[in-house]
């Protein structure tokens, strides 16, 4: 694509708004990236050596001087670059939008409020290991850090590009069109975006499938209210394949199912029914919790209507550990296990991670608080934590939502956390770090925290 005479301003240089912006200027535009922040001198010295015009510490009226913007998804649509874009009438497009029009490999779209991921690396997995006897490239882009504008050149026709997508950033896709796309489930998060209007916050996760038409596949947790509400019986000019850990009925004639019986993962079309493997194959100390069992459903359903073996499927599967700060098994400390789950930022996630919990818990939980509801977990709480630490911002929220219900203390940092789970932890217990809140508190991001809590895990003594 030749974009040479266009002027495009970039807004944000965060990882994808560098990406997009210098997707843009190879592709001959005339760009601007503008950040309210500071850029590093070293970096506008690099950029501008690609002939990217730089702004930084605010956005100034040049940005308006574009045939279109193109937004970093952080940016909420509330700031004022935002309105002031709007009213000139610059079309605003999603940095997922511009490295789409650049891809010219199969696109696989997951997102979902939790899960999306292990999803998401789970199918890169797959599709890494079919590549390499088909003779084709996965790349794994998009929310999960590497920006899909930084690869999407590189990627050739049959290659798969597995691209995990947050609300923000699907939020100004127009013309963004998934191959396959994935919704793993839609709970209620970032709702502060959305002004608490759930309808909103589901309606920037549908926009994933808006372009999908015949030919491409919408596979979806059929668990999910929300989704099966949605989905159940509508018509839509695409294949609907339908997941879930309860046996599922129906669905139209030509419907493919993935589901859970018993102990076994079927797929059931028209033509009849095949069992895929038994969950002991895959599930193991660093992969566990029936959240996970969903997630693979998810990704086998994606194998299928990427048409890869179910061979392939398995030995991936039998191998795959988990992914880092998602229920991550550190180690095992005077017979306690010691699990990162520093992705769980809000109430779900901590959910998951509670009743994927054998046995009792100490559990390690706050940050910043997104508007929690924390009494909807006290049953859980009740039944699964011996011992509660409370850490962050919300900590005094946590121990009102929880004291009288299970043990509460409040800790004075991470460290301080770590020493008291430590020493309240017995033989056979698990302690479980699953904040339910957002990390930037006290941390860089989710990623940080979790590094973070492993090094002082690391630390702890054998006695
Ligand atoms: N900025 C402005 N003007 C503003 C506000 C911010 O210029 O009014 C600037 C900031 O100074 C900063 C830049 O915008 O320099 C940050 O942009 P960004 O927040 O979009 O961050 P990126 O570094 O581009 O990272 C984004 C995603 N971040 C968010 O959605 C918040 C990353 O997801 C993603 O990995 C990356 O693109 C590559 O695709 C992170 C995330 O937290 C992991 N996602 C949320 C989540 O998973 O819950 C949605």
């Amino acid at each position: 694509m030749n974009l040479s005479g266009k002027k495009v301003s970039v807004i944000g240089a965060g990882k994808s708004g560098i990406a997009a912006a210098e997707l843009l200027r190879r592709a001959g535009a005339e760009v601007l990236l503008s950040d309210h922040g500071r850029i590093e001198e070293h970096e506008m010295l690099r950029l501008q050596g690609l002939k990217i015009a730089v702004e930084h510490e605010g956005h100034s009226e040049r940005v308006c001087d574009a045939d279109f913007c193109v937004i970093s998804p952080g940016i909420s649509p509330q700031v004022q670059v935002v309105k002031t874009l709007e009213s000139k009438g610059i079309p605003i497009l999603s940095e997922i939008e511009i490295a789409a029009l650049f891809c010219k490999a199969r696109i696989v779209g997951i997102t979902g409020t939790d899960g999306k991921t292990t999803t998401s690396t789970l199918i890169h997995h797959i599709c890494e290991a079919d590549g390499h006897q088909q003779g084709y490239r996965s790349y794994s882009v998009g929310n999960i850090g590497v920006p899909f504008s930084s690869k999407a050149q590189d990627m050739n026709p049959g290659d798969v590009a597995v691209v995990e997508l947050s609300s923000y950033q699907l939020e100004r896709c127009y013309a963004f069109r998934p191959d396959v796309a994935v919704i793993t489930n839609i709970t209620p998060d970032h709702l502060s975006r959305y002004e608490g209007d759930m309808r909103r916050y589901a309606a920037a996760k549908f926009r994933i499938y808006a372009n999908q038409c015949a030919g491409d596949t919408l596979i979806y947790n059929e668990d999910d209210a929300l989704l099966s509400e949605h989905f159940r019986g509508g018509h839509f000019p695409f294949n609907i394949v339908p997941f879930g850990l309860e046996p599922l009925h129906g669905g139209a004639s030509d419907c493919r199912i993935v589901a859970l019986e018993g102990e076994t993962i079927v797929v059931r079309t028209a033509s009849g029914e095949e069992q895929v493997m038994v969950i002991s194959a895959f599930l193991k100390n660093s992969f566990r919790g029936r959240h996970n069992i969903s997630n693979v459903l998810a990704a086998i359903a994606a194998a299928m209507a990427l048409g890869i073996s179910y061979e392939v499927v398995r030995s991936v599967l039998r191998e795959f550990k988990g992914v880092e700060h998602r229920q991550e098994f550190i180690m095992t400390v005077n017979g306690a296990d010691w699990v990162n789950d520093s992705k769980a930022t809000n109430i779900n996630a901590m959910r998951q991670a509670l009743e994927a919990v054998q046995g009792s818990c100490v559990l390690i939980a706050g940050g910043r608080d997104k508007g929690n509801d924390y009494t909807s977990i006290a049953g859980l709480v009740r039944k699964k934590v011996s011992f509660l630490i409370a850490i962050g911002e919300s900590k005094a929220k946590i121990t009102s939502a929880f004291e009288g219900i299970v043990p509460v203390k409040e800790a004075l940092s991470l460290e301080d956390a770590v020493s008291l789970a430590s020493g309240a932890a017995v033989e056979g217990e698990t302690v479980l770090f699953s904040p339910g809140c957002a990390s930037f508190d006290m941390f860089e991001n989710f990623e940080d925290r979790g590094i973070k809590f492993k090094q002082c895990v690391y630390h702890l003594q054998p006695c």
